[in-house]
């Protein structure tokens, strides 16, 4: 109330303000758009023609359940068998790429490279065929936490060999599935990877091992990328010509008030969350972060550690990781604040990561809230993350590859429109300060299992009816203002598709007179 007669001061933006939500931006040339899955989320297929066991695959089995509903992958969007859905899918909303994982232990089902299942490799090679056939271009993420059990049993990202047991892995894609592919990424989100499945218990392998072993995987992770993006650099780019990165998620942390100890409270989160993957490998002067360096050795001394819990990057590992990545790849879903409160009292165990940090992280009430306790739309904290990147890192191309919002389903999805509108024209005010920014990925096509939430979170822009056996799939509202964005290359706030759900006994079925696909 109060901004809008603060508004209507100025007649033309008031007038604005009451007939349209804003105006029509453009896209610049050549963006790209699309949207993103992940292998264990949505395929299925868990143990189909020779597909070894992942952590997650150990994981949903296990009784009692770690997952909230009590579901497993098992079978998920059974995008294993339902591929060419899929990729019509991606032709009725005009996707200009999509992004999807490939299964390590589909591809190796010991982990090993001993023995590849040909079976494995051919599911992808046929998913891409499929997409070609409908001038799709694949961005294909190598790794995206469905780790092979068999190197779980021998400490997976903690054990310093999976640098090469991962090389080894991106060999075979690159020689196998190379050929076909022009955009890589080599690691999804190596926090999550690390803090919530090795330092907590919010992801497999759930090891809640924090202060230590997150940091133990972090050193290997980054080399572990490095080490497939120099293989793809030395043997592969010439013939192949295309391009390897890396996705980190990056969530913004604003400080919570103007003190100076709320904004190093603030940079120190981003460093810990996001900076502790992106400055070894973006920074010009490359290795972990200053603060995070810091923090934890000083932390470490105090607790009596004989050296700081932190591995140490040699010389030689910081020139090996640094520059490893052609374009940043940018998840991106939230904003947080911190602050810092001196006494910390008993509030993160010691050590942990959280305490190394010693930032208090807060969600701010008045942010519209999702249906995932952690996601709130707050589209200015996407442009800062935008700009931090293209200051910190001397501006890189940028893929956002992966952006979107959870809901508890139906097909009117009028919160997931609002986030989808509001983060597009954030990205906009991004590269109109001159980010670099080249295309933008929805998260996601289609419901998936959302982890340990199970099937509780819906992030499609798809609908996936999990009940039914052939996991139909409908297009939310939202679906056609996505293809809309695309088809005009304009986000204009006030499209609104011709879209109207109208119950019947048995479910849900499109009006006739819907915009259909
Ligand atoms: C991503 N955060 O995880 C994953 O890559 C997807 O597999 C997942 O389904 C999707 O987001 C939705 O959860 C993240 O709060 C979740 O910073 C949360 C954050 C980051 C990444």
């Amino acid at each position: 109330m109060y901004t809008r007669t603060l508004l209507c001061l100025l007649p033309l933006i008031c007038l604005n303000g009451v007939l349209s939500k804003g105006r029509v931006r453009k896209f610049p040339p050549n963006f790209l758009f699309g949207a993103s899955t992940a292998a264990y989320q949505i395929e299925g297929g868990w143990n189909e023609d020779g597909k070894g066991q992942s952590i997650w695959d150990v994981a949903t089995h296990q009784r009692p359940t770690p997952i909230k509903d009590g579901s497993t992958g098992d079978i998920a969007a059974d995008s294993y068998h339902m591929y060419k859905r899929d990729v019509a899918m991606m032709a009725e909303l005009g996707l200009d790429f999509y992004r999807f994982s490939i299964s390590w232990p589909r591809i190796l089902p010991n982990g090993f490279a001993d023995k590849v299942n040909q079976a494995g490799v051919d599911y992808y090679l046929n998913l891409i065929e499929e997409m070609e056939k409908r001038n799709i271009t694949p961005f294909a993420t190598m790794y995206h936490w469905d780790l092979p059990q068999n190197l779980q049993k021998l400490g997976g990202w903690t054990n310093p060999h999976i640098i090469d047991w991962f090389a080894d892995y991106a060999k075979i894609l690159f020689d196998r599935i190379g050929p076909k592919v022009k955009l890589w990424i080599t690691i999804n989100e190596p926090k999550q990877i690390c803090y919530e499945g090795y330092g907590s218990d919010a992801k497999a392998p759930f090891l809640n091992a924090t202060g230590i072993a997150e940091y133990l995987c972090a050193k290997n992770v980054l080399l572990a990328h490095a080490k497939a993006y120099r293989l793809y650099n030395e043997h592969y780019k010439k013939i192949q010509n295309g391009s390897v990165g890396i996705s980190i998620s990056c969530t913004w942390y604003e400080a919570a008030s103007d003190s100076n100890d709320d904004f190093h409270a603030a940079e120190d989160a981003r460093m810990f969350d996001w900076g502790q993957f992106a400055h070894p490998i973006f920074s010009k002067a490359g290795d972990f972060p200053e603060q995070v360096r810091r923090n934890v050795a000083s932390k470490s001394a105090e607790q009596g550690f004989p050296r700081s819990r932190l591995p140490k990057l040699s010389t030689k590992d910081v020139a090996t990781i640094k520059g490893t990545s052609d374009f940043f790849g940018v998840n991106t879903y939230t904003t947080k604040l911190a602050y810092r409160d001196a006494s910390l009292d008993g509030m993160y165990a010691v050590p942990s990561y959280m305490d190394d940090m010693s930032a208090v992280l807060v969600k701010d009430p008045t942010w519209p809230q999702s249906q995932s306790s952690w996601l709130q739309e707050v589209p200015w904290g996407f442009t800062k993350v935008l700009k931090e990147i293209k200051k910190l890192y001397n501006n890189p191309p940028v893929y956002v590859t992966e952006n979107g919002w959870s809901s508890d389903g139906g097909l009117l999805d009028d919160d997931r429109i609002s986030y989808l509108r509001h983060y597009l024209g954030a990205l906009l005010d991004a590269y109109s300060e001159g980010c670099d920014i080249r295309g933008y990925t929805a998260w996601s096509l289609m419901d998936n299992f959302e982890w340990k939430s199970g099937y509780t979170e819906k992030f499609g822009l798809y609908e996936v009816d999990f009940s039914s056996p052939d996991r139909t799939r409908t297009p939310r509202k939202s679906a056609f203002v996505y293809k809309e964005v695309i088809r005009s290359r304009k986000m204009d706030p006030n499209y609104e598709p011709n879209y109207v759900v109208e119950t019947v006994e048995h479910g849900t079925k499109d009006d006739d007179d819907n915009d259909v696909f």
